[in-house]
């Protein structure tokens, strides 16, 4: 599960995915990551009791990839930046908007304000998806020039979506069936993405009283978004976590944001956990989407997809509640299910499947 962060330059960008990713910056390049990309460990309290139920010796937490993404140039949503923009992106499952709330804006500088960034922003992401659905639209009707069907299900879908980024609209927005819902999928445009916005407040603005008008344009459009102060969490972040703690309540704030962000990208992609293990390990996993029993093994391993024949399954406040898998099968809440079975959130797996 990969994460973008997206934004214009200087937006705060590489301090958020430093901030999420726990890394300090970059003495040497402030501004640069040391690399775009970090795998992280999300942390689970379940998984600590699980470990103690089984007698773990390891605990393994699910990960998240997050990708700080090349900046964006500030062009007041000219669309020059389609095909780069396309690549930039590249296989992210999801991307953080970054919009820049702090800080004075420049007489010259071109979109004045957040509100304008995050209006530009979607503006530069509509304007790509258009031209690639367009592009093949051309692509399409130079091959039907010769065929005689002209009403390929692919071309009447492409035009409603054409029609329906013309009018500044997202993707995600977009009604479709499942088998159009297919036929998208292979372009995979950024506004068909879940979209999280983030406001990167001052630290004299943790309320965001000075975005008032982004936070509006983001609900207008029906994105979440959630206010940070990128800088202030990166320095609450480099404390040991005593201080911490005293920190973040004199700021009168709950939790670090990384938490929040984290949270944020799994309600945003329907993430949940499910979890597996042995004396060896307990570990936790995330899946997103399609989330069949099935599907859960084939994220462990592509064997366990293929030759999946059952799964025994305890949900973890069961095992929580009652302390061991004998309790469990003595007060018969462990199930027996077939593939096809939903995954929950706390799922303990144990999957039967042959080689
Ligand atoms: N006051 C304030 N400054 C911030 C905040 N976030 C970032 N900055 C500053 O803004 C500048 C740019 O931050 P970066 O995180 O490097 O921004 P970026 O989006 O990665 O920049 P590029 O990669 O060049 O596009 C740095 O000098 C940061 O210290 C913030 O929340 N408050
Ligand atoms: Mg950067």
């Amino acid at each position: 599960m990969k994460v973008g962060f997206l934004g214009f330059p200087g937006s705060g960008k590489t301090t958020l995915f430093n901030v999420v990713t726990g890394r300090q910056p970059d003495a040497d390049q402030p501004g640069r990551p040391m690399s775009p990309v970090a795998v992280v460990r999300v942390p689970d309290d379940r998984l600590h009791r699980l470990a103690e139920i089984l007698r773990s010796e390891e605990i393994i937490q699910p990960e998240m990839t997050f990708v700080d993404l090349a900046p964006l140039h500030r062009d007041n949503g000219a669309g020059g930046q389609c095909d780069s923009l396309m690549k930039l992106v590249g296989d992210a499952a999801a991307l953080a908007l970054v919009i820049q709330c702090f800080g004075e804006f420049d007489a010259e500088g071109k979109p004045l304000g957040p509100a304008g960034d995050l209006e530009s922003l979607l503006l530069e992401m509509t304007i790509t998806d258009l031209t690639v659905v367009e592009g093949r639209l051309e692509r399409i009707e130079a091959e039907m020039k010769s065929a005689r069907d002209k009403s390929s299900a692919e071309r009447v879908v492409l035009q409603r979506v054409a029609e329906h980024l013309g009018e500044g609209k997202l993707v995600a927005d977009f009604e479709m069936s499942h088998e159009e819902a297919l036929i998208l999928r292979g372009f995979s445009l950024l506004t068909s993405k879940p979209l999280l916005v983030v406001l990167n407040v001052a630290e004299d603005d943790l309320e965001g009283a000075r975005c008032r008008g982004a936070a509006k344009v983001a609900e207008s459009m029906g994105l979440q978004y959630e206010i940070i102060a990128a800088t202030l969490e990166q320095e609450i972040a480099a404390l040991d976590e005593e201080m911490r703690d005293a920190f973040l309540a004199d700021y009168g704030l709950e939790r670090p944001a990384r938490d929040r962000f984290i949270r944020a990208c799994y309600d945003l992609l329907g993430v949940i956990t499910f979890f597996t293990g042995d004396h060896k390990e307990a570990h936790g996993w995330t899946i997103e989407g399609k989330r069949t029993v099935r599907d859960a093994g084939g994220k462990i391993h592509s064997d366990i997809y293929d030759g999946f024949i059952r799964a025994e399954i305890s949900p973890f406040a069961k095992l929580d509640e009652l302390g061991s898998f004998a309790a469990c099968r003595q007060a018969g809440v462990i199930r027996l299910e077939g593939r096809d079975y939903l995954t929950e959130d706390g799922d303990y797996l144990d999957i039967r499947f042959s080689r």
